[in-house]
């Protein structure tokens, strides 16, 4: 067995790596964590408790995930913040108290550093370091982790905790790099507050980052010219202060919800797939829409993304709204979403984005009509015009899902890559392992509900499985688990068959990695009923469609 967690400890405060290039006198955990976002934090403390010693690392400088690099502003969580916390601990619900519906990204981040100064997780990572490369030893039956600063580490377990929107997609438009102005990036925003004030600022993308940021961006500017290339359905937040009403609500209602999700259900009335709705329920379903529930109200609209009639009526509700808000009709058509169904996409959840397009200093180019042809050193031309600016924010976007494990060099088995296994799309069993990659774990991985789901409990259904299934290993003395070929075929056969009797497939989504030129399109998380149910049962039957075995060698 490797180090003792004291051990591991003392190891990580002292610094003392012993990094090397071979990896032959490398310093030797249990497990390997990458990530220090709410996955990575939570699977540090599981491993802790089990016993286990466990290095974390982490790109940024401090805990907080993708809330580490979303500082843009007007950054939220776009389901309630009551829901987006973790279930694992009553002390931790005890200690914090959320102050909006939908908590900003300084709140957010606030709690992740609450849960990592509450259990002292900082002291097991490692900041400001990115794994490079994470190469299985066959003969070891070990993997040997590097980071770009040149350690080397070896662990048993290797857990991905590298998050479903981490890699932001590069401003790749013509001429970009020529501009003379001040660039921004959404997913790297700067760390020190950001002024617009008298700025002509342009926004390209109109997805959740540019509609949640545009508002707060024209408050400050003195124009703004948005670039869409695809309007998007927003709904809207109708954020506020929760009231001690409602956390007395929530609190009364935590112990079902808790129960409801470990037991696979969920904790929400969310009506069944093929549920009839009377005509009345169906239509005050999709008003409600307009009530605050953000997407919450979507997956409550009785077979929304199943039905293309029921969809084409909830579209319509958000098209006649769009009409109703934004003044200039020519404006208010360019906005209106159309040709992808409701929910295909991840929709906004936004504050004023519509009614901030009736000022007259904000205008919206149509790149339907008008396609960017050029970043030029002073703005950005169009086919038709140029429009100049002062700075330009990037809202473009994610390589989602697979975007960070394909940006490190992951080898298993013969020294495969990942990348090239995936190099048609990415193949899991349960969206938790791969086949030929033992004791390696993606928490909310492709073919996991993940991104449909909310995130938090997505996390914690992952990392309680992870940890339970490397307690079976430990308590039965074997030294490895895979995924067999033949189950993982058969799961990934299974996520297409689920996605195929959805709407989801019919828009160019991230879903899809339809965002990402030449990323293989492949719809990516779980839309199934009853996943946790499955991954249980999987466990209960001795880790069923798994290959186990002594030495972590090829069964
Ligand atoms: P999204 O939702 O992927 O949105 C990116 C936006 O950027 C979208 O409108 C894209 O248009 C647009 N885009 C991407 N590339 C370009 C280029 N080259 N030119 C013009 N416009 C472009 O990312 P977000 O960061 O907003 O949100 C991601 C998730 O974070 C969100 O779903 C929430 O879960 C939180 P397109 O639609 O591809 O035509």
């Amino acid at each position: 067995m490797a180090k003792t967690a004291e051990a591991a400890e003392v190891q990580n405060s002292t610094g003392d790596g012993t990094a090397n290039g071979t990896g032959e006198q490398a310093s030797t955990y249990d497990m390997v964590v990458v990530g220090a976002g709410f996955g990575g934090l939570y699977q540090v403390q599981r491993a802790r408790e089990a016993g286990l010693s466990v290095i974390g690392f982490e790109a940024g400088a401090d805990v907080g995930g993708t809330w580490y690099w979303n500082r843009y502003p007007g950054a939220r969580c776009d389901i309630p913040s009551l829901l987006y916390s973790y279930t694992w601990s009553d002390d931790l619900r005890e200690t914090w108290r959320w102050s909006e519906k939908y908590a900003t990204q300084p709140e957010i981040l606030d709690y992740a550093r609450h849960v990592a100064d509450r259990f002292d997780l900082r002291r097991h990572f490692q900041f400001d370091t990115r794994v490079a490369s994470a190469v299985y030893d066959e003969d070891k039956a070990e993997w040997l982790v590097e980071t770009d600063t040149g350690e080397t580490v070896r662990a048993r377990f290797c857990v991905m905790a590298t998050g479903c929107l981490s890699v932001p997609k590069a401003p790749d438009i013509e001429g970009a790099a020529s501009f003379k102005g001040t660039i921004y990036v959404t997913g790297l925003w700067p760390h020190e507050k950001v002024s617009f004030a008298g700025q002509r600022v342009a926004v390209i993308g109109t997805g959740s980052s540019a509609i949640q940021s545009l508002p707060l961006i024209a408050a400050e500017a003195s124009a703004v010219t948005v670039f869409q290339r695809t309007p998007n359905y927003s709904l809207p937040a109708l954020n506020r202060e929760i009231s001690d009403e409602e956390r007395a609500v929530f609190d009364a209602f935590f112990p079902d919800y808790k129960a409801a999700l470990k037991a696979g259900a969920s904790p929400l009335p969310i009506p069944p797939v093929g549920y009839q709705p009377t005509e009345e329920e169906l239509s005050t379903s999709i008003a409600k829409m307009w009530n605050g529930d953000g997407l919450i109200s979507l997956v409550m609209i009785p077979n929304l993304v199943r039905d293309a009639v029921t969809n084409a009526r909830a579209g319509d509700y958000v098209r006649e709204q769009v009409k109703a808000i934004v003044k200039d009709p020519e404006v208010a058509e360019a906005l209106t979403p159309r040709g992808f169904p409701i929910g295909a996409k991840r929709a906004c959840v936004d504050t004023d984005y519509y009614d901030t397009f009736n000022q007259p200093h904000v205008t919206l180019v149509d790149l339907r009509k008008t396609p960017i042809a050029a970043i030029t050193p002073t703005g950005v031309r169009t086919t038709v015009a140029d429009v100049e600016v002062d700075a330009i924010v990037y809202a473009v976007g994610f390589d989602a899902m697979t975007g960070a494990l394909n940006r490190m060099d992951i080898r298993g088995r013969g020294g495969r890559a990942l990348k090239e296994v995936w190099s048609e799309g990415p193949k899991t069993y349960l969206g938790v392992a791969v086949a030929g990659f033992p004791n390696l774990f993606l928490v909310t991985g492709p073919g996991s509900p993940s991104v449909l789901t909310n995130m938090m409990t997505a996390i914690e259904q992952h990392v309680d499985w992870i940890t339970d299934a490397i307690g079976y290993l430990g308590a039965r003395q074997i030294g490895a688990i895979e995924p067999s070929g033949e189950a993982q075929e058969a799961w990934v056969a299974h996520v297409n068959e689920e996605a195929d009797k959805t709407l989801f497939p019919q828009a160019a989504s991230w879903y899809l990695g339809a965002n990402v030129p030449g990323k293989p399109r492949v719809f990516m998380p779980y839309v199934g009923e009853g996943y946790k149910i499955r991954c249980d049962q999987v466990a209960a039957a001795g880790y069923e469609g798994f290959v186990l075995s002594r030495r972590g060698e090829a069964a």
